[in-house]
């Protein structure tokens, strides 16, 4: 078993996540249904903002609505560390908040060590990473690389038809100071995301800690099928146009085009309009989530599904228009930075088995289907990831789990990770 030389006072995390992991849980599910400027995210975000003052570190929201907790002067050569705190529907605990509360138990860890950085250190949190309030996910690091425009921001909606802005101001926010901002991500020499494995990767492997490798292409792409309402009982079939069959179809066609090209594609989410059990629809709009290893095989599962999807429309009489919402191409980290993490992350190792720091302990170097805001950033400042394992191979549901000592040789390879970095 590998395991990094453990964290001496592993009880800074445990009492991170005694005070975090209850913020927002269903008492029923288990799971979380932390969305960007409700009440659990914001309570999540009011946690972070108090846990980071405790520590000495300067907390600002940036135009985005990101939140940076700096040790140190903001300045050139930083070094930022972090992920996001929101979640999807019913979501796990650890997607974004352990890369988070490891952040600042990686902190506590570095000031226990005596370390004194030779750079500035920044935990930050990012703001709608899952999308799962407003439909673009990483929407607070794409606004930050200025990958989407303001104005798109501004104008997304939730299920309520609230917009971004209007969310932003709620919250006390500017939202007219969105965008690009160069003077924030300007300053970073690097930025390492750790962040809970969400598959079987790690699960069946005598690692806790893995390094990224690579993201997968991924994105979404939005299916409106128009039809006709009408009532169920009185509307013969040839006298139809119901979107529903045309959007069977375009599931089923997700489904083996995957298979086909090897790839993951989803459909998890519809509207239906108006969505009474005695109604023909008039409006189905449904998502997407297609990825695949790389931008070939995406490209044919995604325009496999418009020709399935376009084809069943004609033959019901139904209108169809598929947009696209969000795409991230193939993120593969600047290796240079990921072999230096994995290096540390083995001597670590090594030295947590009594072996000599230079032992190749085989730390894995992982490829993900999982989009994560450090596969935003890597176009932009020299990223890299660290994963926990997850035992469970499950996420994206209350059952995602990550164990203690986990957690913990976690906590160990971010703190080696960032003495490496703000070292030099
Ligand atoms: O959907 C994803 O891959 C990530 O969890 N946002
Ligand atoms: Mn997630
Ligand atoms: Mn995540
Ligand atoms: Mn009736």
């Amino acid at each position: 078993m590998s395991t990094p030389n453990p964290v001496p006072d592993a009880g800074a995390f445990d009492r991170l996540w005694a005070d975090l992991a209850p913020v927002g849980r269903d008492a029923g599910s288990g799971g979380y249904h932390r969305f960007s400027w409700t009440g659990a995210d914001t309570d999540a975000r009011a946690w972070f903002t108090e846990a980071a003052a405790a520590r000495g570190l300067d907390v600002r929201t940036d135009r985005n609505g990101n939140l940076w907790a700096w040790w140190g002067t903001p300045g050139p050569g930083a070094v930022a560390t972090g992920s996001h705190l929101d979640s999807v529907p019913d979501g796990g605990a650890f997607d974004g908040p352990l890369g988070v509360a490891s952040a600042l138990a990686a902190v506590d860890e570095l000031r226990r060590r005596g370390v004194t950085p030779a750079r500035p250190l920044a935990v930050v949190v990012f703001v709608e990473e899952e999308g799962g309030r407003f439909g673009v996910p990483c929407l607070g690091s794409r606004l930050a690389t200025g990958e989407i425009a303001p104005e798109r921001a501004r104008g997304l909606t939730d299920a309520a038809g609230v917009t971004w802005e209007r969310a932003m101001e709620e919250a006390g926010l500017d939202p007219l100071g969105l965008g690009a901002d160069p003077d924030t991500l300007g300053l970073l020499d690097a930025f390492v995301e750790l962040h809970v494995e969400q598959g079987r990767a790690l699960a069946d492997t005598p690692h806790p800690v893995g390094v990224a490798g690579s993201i997968w292409p991924h994105g979404r792409w939005r299916m409106d099928f128009t039809g006709r309402a009408d009532h169920a009982g009185t509307t013969r079939l040839a006298d139809r146009n119901d979107p529903m069959p045309p959007f069977a179809h375009a599931i089923l066609a997700a489904r083996s085009l995957a298979e086909a090209h090897d790839a993951r594609a989803t459909v998890a989410k519809a509207v239906i309009t108006p969505n009474g059990t005695n109604a023909i629809p008039s409006l189905v709009r449904a998502w997407l989530d297609a990825r695949a290893a790389d931008e070939d095989a995406l490209g044919a599962v995604v325009e496999g599904v418009r020709e399935a999807a376009e084809k069943a429309a004609r033959e019901h009489g139904v209108g169809l228009a598929m947009t696209n919402e969000s795409h991230t191409p193939l993120v593969s980290f600047a290796h240079d930075l990921r072999d230096r993490l994995a290096a540390v992350v083995a001597a670590g190792s090594a030295r947590g088995e009594g072996l000599p720091p230079s032992t190749d302990t085989g730390v894995p170097v992982l490829p993900t289907g999982a989009g994560h805001d450090a596969g935003v950033l890597a176009a932009h400042v020299p990223t890299a990831m660290l994963y926990v394992r997850n035992p469970t191979g499950v996420s994206h549901s209350p059952e995602e789990w990550a164990s203690p000592d986990d957690c913990h040789a976690g906590v160990a390879a971010l703190a080696d990770v960032l003495q490496d970095l703000l070292a030099r």
